[in-house]
């Protein structure tokens, strides 16, 4: 933060940074794993900053938790067991309950400081941990996997960027534990950055995902507060047949409307269309 603006500088987006104004700094410290901030912008609501890398602001954060959610959840027949790795503001799991076929919703997320600051200064996307259905782990998402096969039906992996303690979990081996913790007909969605900062790792991510799950398809969302105002994910089937650019099931046009600002049953279809030069680069 200089002169009552917070830059989000960082090498993985070089030569340009979105830059928030301050109102105030709410709280800062070094967790065992990363650096977390979280301010009151003026204009943004309050803001989740890890490693000075942007997490969530309460304006927006809508766009992404809603679409990361439903792509994989709308994709899925019946989702009854889900795990969310990462995630630790508990927005993601606030979507997740809103189905209600789930079951049992768990999150696992490394850093115990993420979601206890959240509980304090998040609460719309935190209030989902008082949800029956939730179940928090603290703990390394890719050592929590190991431990599960053929258990759930969706796994969403909102996971902060590779740079620092979400490294292993952009990597095919994760993937693969990933595809093995999944029940028959399982899908996953995971953060998969932006096509016009990463096309390389995303490509990359395509062809992993895609040697690991007979259906592998990139998507994006906008919003404004993540690097180039667009942010993808990598929606996997493990049902050879399951084409996830069409939504399985759908909410009612009411439902819609009183459950999500951003995902409807049109978005979904439209978030796999891809602008030609990322269409070409992930052919
Ligand atoms: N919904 C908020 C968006 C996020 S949060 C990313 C979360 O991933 C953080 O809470 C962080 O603690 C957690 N995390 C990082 N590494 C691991 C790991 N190895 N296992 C489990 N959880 C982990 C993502 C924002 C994307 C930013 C785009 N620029």
């Amino acid at each position: 933060i200089k002169d009552g603006w917070f830059r989000e500088i960082s090498d993985m987006w070089p030569g340009q940074a979105m830059t928030l104004k301050v109102d105030k700094v709410l709280h800062h410290e070094k967790s065992k794993y990363q650096d977390v901030l979280i301010f009151k912008s003026t204009d943004y609501g309050n803001v989740l900053v890890l490693d000075n890398v942007i997490q969530a602001t309460e304006r927006d954060e809508f766009s992404y938790q809603e679409m990361i959610t439903h792509l994989a959840m709308m994709s899925h027949p019946n989702p009854k067991k889900v795990l969310v790795i990462g995630g630790g503001d508990g927005g993601v799991l606030r979507e997740v309950v809103k189905h209600e076929c789930v079951e049992e919703a768990t999150l696992c997320d490394i850093d115990e400081a993420v979601i206890r600051l959240s509980k304090v200064y998040l609460p719309e996307m935190s209030a989902s941990y008082k949800h029956p259905k939730v179940k928090v782990h603290v703990g390394d998402g890719f050592k929590f996997l190991d431990d599960y096969k053929n258990t759930f039906d969706v796994i969403i992996t909102d996971s902060s960027d590779p740079e620092g303690p979400a490294e292993s979990l952009f990597q095919k081996p994760y993937f693969k534990l990933l595809h093995d913790a999944l029940k028959d007909g399982g899908v996953i969605t995971t953060q998969a950055e932006n096509q016009w900062l990463h096309l390389p790792l995303i490509t990359k991510l395509k062809k992993d995902c895609g040697e690991i799950f007979p259906v592998a398809e990139y998507a994006y969302t906008t919003i404004p507060t993540y690097p180039s105002g667009q942010i993808g994910f990598m929606v996997c089937s493990k049902d050879p047949n399951a084409n996830v650019k069409v939504p399985l099931r759908k909410w009612s046009p009411e439902e819609e409307v009183k459950l999500c600002r951003y995902y409807n049953a049109e978005i979904h279809k439209a978030s796999f269309i891809l602008p030609t030069f990322a269409a070409e680069a992930l052919k």
